[in-house]
């Protein structure tokens, strides 16, 4: 009795504190709605609210859908829980953004198994077998990390002395997470075709605002200011604003160079009012094409193996208010 107990409060507190993914309301027989169980990373940035609000709005029970959701608060580990209940509940589609690209064998050989259809968004998975995922729907990291190290040469070589050394701290997202190895690779290649560029730390801020702070803060007591900071997140670049900010640290037009990526509504004021150098987009509205997607699906159709969603880079001069008010995150 007292292990019954006990094993009722466990699985009571487990559901009040949120780690548990949703519970299927209704069973596959009663209902026409097309069922879908969503492991998302976290909610560690703006750009992962925009994403999860996205796929709510477009995965609606008024658009036909029952969505099963669940927050791996970051962890690999709590993605693979949620992919095992989403299986034990015979959902009819799982959609996965994985935390990072390894690891996911034999979670998604589960799901062959039960004959459940994966769609990957977001960073992709590293497998043997594509077979093991329908679709996946996401950004060219490192298209647009490429563009963005490219206007930074730009940007250098315009400096009244374009010979310059140039000292560049490098906040870098979670590691091993197709965002991070792509946007660090641009980067990393960018300092190897230029002998004046030397990258003098890689701090790992795991895309949090908070971490990037204690991060940047800790380096700032011991080395020289930086003159550009690369961001692999806005979150992250807000961070070092807040650091730079302690110190007094001018930064953006005429200080500190500031490259971020996601370009969510608050980097483009910043940027904008002269605060961040360079904002490279990472569109996070992936609803509307994974809800596609799985309607193909439905038909009998197959869909396209990859899918790119459309983004930019913005600077100052193209942030206006109607462009801010236009913007959906
Ligand atoms: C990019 C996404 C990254 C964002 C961060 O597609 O994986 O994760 O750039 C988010 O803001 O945390």
């Amino acid at each position: 009795m007292k292990r019954l107990i006990l094993l009722f409060l466990s699985f009571t507190l487990l559901l009040l504190s949120g780690c548990m993914p949703d519970v299927r309301q209704t069973p596959e027989e009663e209902t026409t709605l097309i069922t879908v169980g969503f492991s998302q990373v976290g909610a560690e940035s703006d750009w992962r609210v925009a994403n999860t609000k996205s796929m709510r709005e477009s995965l609606s029970e008024e658009n036909g859908f029952e969505l099963l959701f669940d927050n791996a608060r970051q962890k690999q580990e709590n993605q693979f829980k949620a992919i095992r209940t989403f299986i034990q509940q015979d959902v009819d589609y799982i959609v996965l953004a994985p935390v990072t690209e390894t690891g996911w064998e034999s979670v998604l050989e589960e799901a062959r198994a039960a004959d459940i259809p994966v769609i990957i968004v977001d960073r992709q998975v590293e497998v043997s077998d594509p077979a093991l995922y329908t679709s996946w729907v996401g950004s060219d990291f490192r298209k647009t990390a490429d563009e963005a190290v490219a206007w930074l040469a730009e940007t250098l070589d315009a400096r009244e002395e374009p010979d310059a050394q140039v000292q560049i701290l490098h906040l870098q997202g979670t590691p091993g997470s197709t965002a991070q190895l792509q946007r660090s690779a641009a980067l990393e290649a960018g300092a190897a075709r230029h002998e004046t560029w030397t990258i003098t730390a890689q701090l790992n801020g795991d895309f949090t605002q908070a971490k990037a702070y204690e991060e940047t803060r800790a380096y700032l007591q011991g080395n020289p200011v930086p003159d550009v900071v690369y961001c692999e997140n806005d979150n992250m670049c807000f961070g070092v604003m807040q650091a730079l900010d302690e110190r007094g640290i001018a930064y953006g037009t005429g200080g500190v160079t500031l490259i971020t990526f996601d370009a969510v509504r608050t980097a483009l004021s910043y940027c904008r009012d002269g605060k961040i150098d360079l904002c490279a987009e990472c569109n996070p509205l992936h609803g509307p094409r994974v809800r596609a997607i799985i309607e193909q699906l439905e038909r009998g159709e197959t869909p396209e193996k990859q899918s790119y969603v459309p983004e930019q880079l913005f600077t100052a001069g193209q942030i206006t208010d109607e462009l801010l008010e236009s913007r959906i995150y």
